[in-house]
């Protein structure tokens, strides 16, 4: 099978991490690709920079679709545009906090999350919310660090990263912790070593899930909201997006 990782900011450094983590973890015979849109935000840290990435997942999708990829994965810990990119395709596409969601309640009643900035905790929330976890995340925990740090500063962007989890281990009465970014793909036995509690990563998590659900013949339901759009004109830098062709 061939699962395509999308890092839906622009910064290729990320993307190449991101995939290389989604590899080693890769069942034999499972083929993954990273890529990342051409346009949009170096990272995202934002409501606005998750809307104007958004577009970028659903233009990686379509591309992915031409290559006929049989699973994607949105490597951004927003989930931007799952949703959206679900209805262009009939393949999974998970995100990798509902992904880390999914796993860290199969091996522990509550656990925290610790994500770069505080501003992008709400997000989150959201998404625990509408995924329906809330209850499950006793807490929304930030290194206040730019996701950048994460590939220019990356040693003290982990001693933060792990100073935040080792509080979270302390204070928040958990079994587990989620890794609130895609940036850090890469850093899951460091922190589980320098914390002792088991860290659920999204990327990884979610290259299991996409294998399962393929290996299950499950792919995204077209009945319902979940259905290809109408084709309808869109105008401007959009037109691309027109009478979309659905297979
Ligand atoms: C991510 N931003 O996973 C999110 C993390 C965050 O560019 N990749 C990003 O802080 O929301």
């Amino acid at each position: 099978m061939h699962l395509r990782v999308i890092n839906p900011n622009t910064t290729a450094g990320m993307t190449r991490k991101i995939g290389d983590a989604a590899s080693r973890i890769a069942a034999p015979g499972t083929q993954i690709s990273a890529t990342n849109p051409a346009s949009g935000p170096v990272s995202i840290e934002s409501h606005f920079d998750e809307a104007v990435s958004a577009v970028g997942v659903a233009d990686e999708i379509r591309a992915g679709e031409r290559e006929r990829v049989d699973a994607y994965i949105i490597a951004c810990f927003g989930d931007p545009g799952l949703l959206a990119a679900r209805e262009l395709t009939r393949a999974p596409v998970i995100g990798i906090a509902e992904a880390a969601f999914h796993m860290a309640t199969l091996i522990s009643t509550r656990f925290s999350i610790v994500t770069t900035l505080g501003r992008t905790g709400i997000i989150a929330e959201h998404l625990l919310q509408s995924y329906g976890f809330t209850h499950h995340c006793r807490r929304v925990r930030a290194a206040e660090i730019p996701v950048l740090d994460l590939e220019d500063n990356g040693a003290s962007a982990l001693d933060r990263v792990i100073a935040e989890c080792r509080r979270a281990r302390d204070e928040d009465g958990i079994g587990a912790i989620v890794l609130g970014c895609g940036g850090m793909a890469d850093l899951t036995e460091e922190i589980g070593e320098a914390v002792g509690l088991p860290i659920v990563e999204g990327v990884t998590a979610a290259v299991k899930l996409a294998e399962a659900l393929v290996g299950l013949g499950l792919g995204t339901s077209k009945y319902g909201d979940l259905a290809f759009p109408r084709p309808k004109p869109f105008i401007g830098e959009f037109e691309r997006f027109s009478h979309l062709k659905n297979d």
